[in-house]
Formats: structure tokens, sequence, C-alpha cells
């Protein structure tokens, strides 16, 4: 996240770091995503594809909010105050769409499922975000303020220790197909957001959620909804009137619901 701030420590508590572990043990996370249930967490399919061969793809942290936290203190072990309760959980199965295109500049469907070995026990630091019901799936965003968030590179580096989050406003299909005009098309499965100079999701931040805080109809209180999944974007990130690419989750529930078991 570039020219973001840092979350609440409670804040997006669907947010996961995707781990992978690279030759010689390392572990490194490259990418996002959000906990949709007790059993998945959803991603960009290019998480998987567009990383070295030999680096596994192999759980996911739940519940981080600043990274340098010593993990000793996640137990509340000899009276240490347990303010970052994180969770690493194996992956079962990567579930990538099967028309994913890796190859192409577009990047059509980057969207994928991550199936967790184990059910995830929801504590005030690891939440599921809310999925579009049908009555909201048409929502025209264009204008609108929505929120992305992630460990991805900053202004500063090239991953964040600390949960970031920044605001970035949906273009319109039209206006953002304009801008990548003569280099790719932008599909209706996707959303664009940004275009503000020095505000964007990053390197890092993709597979992460696009979200947006909301009184739906017919509920009585606000609450998130997963709108986009970070997908790509201009090399350098916040580059002024070139907004960041997103795959439109409510066109994907189908996809979701009939590979979620
Ligand atoms: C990336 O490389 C990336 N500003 C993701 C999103 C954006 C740029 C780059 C959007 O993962």
């Amino acid at each position: 996240i570039v020219g973001g701030e840092a979350t609440d420590i409670d804040e997006f508590p669907w947010i996961a770091q995707i781990q992978y572990r690279k030759p010689g043990d390392k572990i490194g996370s490259h990418c996002g995503g959000s906990l949709i249930n007790d059993r998945y967490v959803l991603t960009a399919a290019h998480c998987d594809r567009k990383v070295p061969k030999s680096w596994k793809l192999f759980q996911v942290r739940l519940g981080d909010w600043d990274t340098r936290t010593n993990p000793d203190c996640r137990n509340d072990i000899n009276g240490m105050v347990c303010n970052d309760p994180y969770v690493e959980v194996p992956v079962a199965q990567i579930i990538v769409h099967e028309h994913y295109n890796p190859d192409a500049k577009n990047q059509p469907n980057d969207i994928a499922l991550l199936r967790l070995q184990n059910s995830i026990r929801y504590t005030d630091f690891i939440k599921p975000i809310c999925l579009p019901e049908p009555s909201l799936r048409t929502i025209d965003w264009t204008g609108h303020n929505l929120e992305v968030a992630g460990f991805g590179k900053t202004e500063y580096e090239n991953s964040s220790p600390l949960k970031l989050k920044v605001g970035v406003d949906a273009y319109s299909a039209d206006d953002c197909q304009r801008v990548y005009s003569n280099q790719l098309t932008i599909s209706n499965q996707q959303i664009c957001a940004g275009g503000e100079s020095g505000k964007d999701s990053c390197n890092g931040d993709s597979g992460g959620p696009l979200m947006k805080y909301a009184t739906y109809p017919n509920a009585q209180a606000p609450y998130y909804m997963l709108v986009g999944v970070v997908s790509f974007g201009p090399r350098n990130c916040g580059t002024k009137d070139v907004p960041g690419v997103y795959t439109k989750v409510s066109e994907y529930m189908d996809w979701i619901s009939n590979n979620v078991q």
C-alpha cells in the first residue's frame, strides 16, 4: 500500500498473508487474501502462477497486524501481553479459476480459492468478510471511495511490517478502458480504482481485498463487503490517473459457490 496509513489492530480481520516456502526453506509472503468463511481464503490466481516454480504456496497467516511482534507473545506467555495473536494454517488445496490466463496482459479471471486444512476459529482479529448477496451484485461503484489494505510495497519499503489501508476511488469501465486503451482490454469482470497520485495498492497487496463499508439495503448496521481482488496495475504504483485493476468479485459469485464445499 502506498500513501496509506496503519490500520487498527482489529481492522480488516479477514486479511490473510499468503506464505511461500522458497529454496533453503526461507518463508516469504508476496500476496494477500481474504478469509470468506471458516475454511476458504479468496485471492488472485496470479499469486500461484506468477511466482517462480520453486516457490511453494503452503500456508496462510491470519490475524497478523505487526509482523515485527515477537511470536512468543502469541499465547500470553510469561505474562507478556499478547496483542497480535496470529495463526498459520496449511493450505490443503489451491483452486485457480479454470479460465485464468497467466499469459494475457489483462489477466482475465485472476481469482483463486485456497482451501485451508483446518477450519478457522474466529477471534477479534480473525473474521470473514461479507460477499455480495444477489441484490447487491449490480451496484455501480463508479465514483465511490473504496478501501484496499495489505502488507505490500510502500513508498519506503518492499513490504510493510504493519497492516496498511488506503482509500481509492472507483473508475467507470469506460474511463478505465480509456486509460489502458492501447495496451489492454479491461473487461466488465474487472473494476478499476485509484488514480490519485501516490495512493494505491502495490506489489505484495495482490490477492487482497478491495472493500466498501456501507449500510446496504435490508441491513440494520453497516458492514464491509468484498468488492474486488487486487490484480495488477502500473509498475509505478500510485501513478496519477492510472488506476489499479481489481477482479470484480460480484461477477464470480457462482464460481465461488461452486468451488466452496
Ligand atoms: C503487483 O505487482 C501489483 N496498483 C498489484 C497491484 C497494483 C500494482 C502492482 C495496483 O502485485
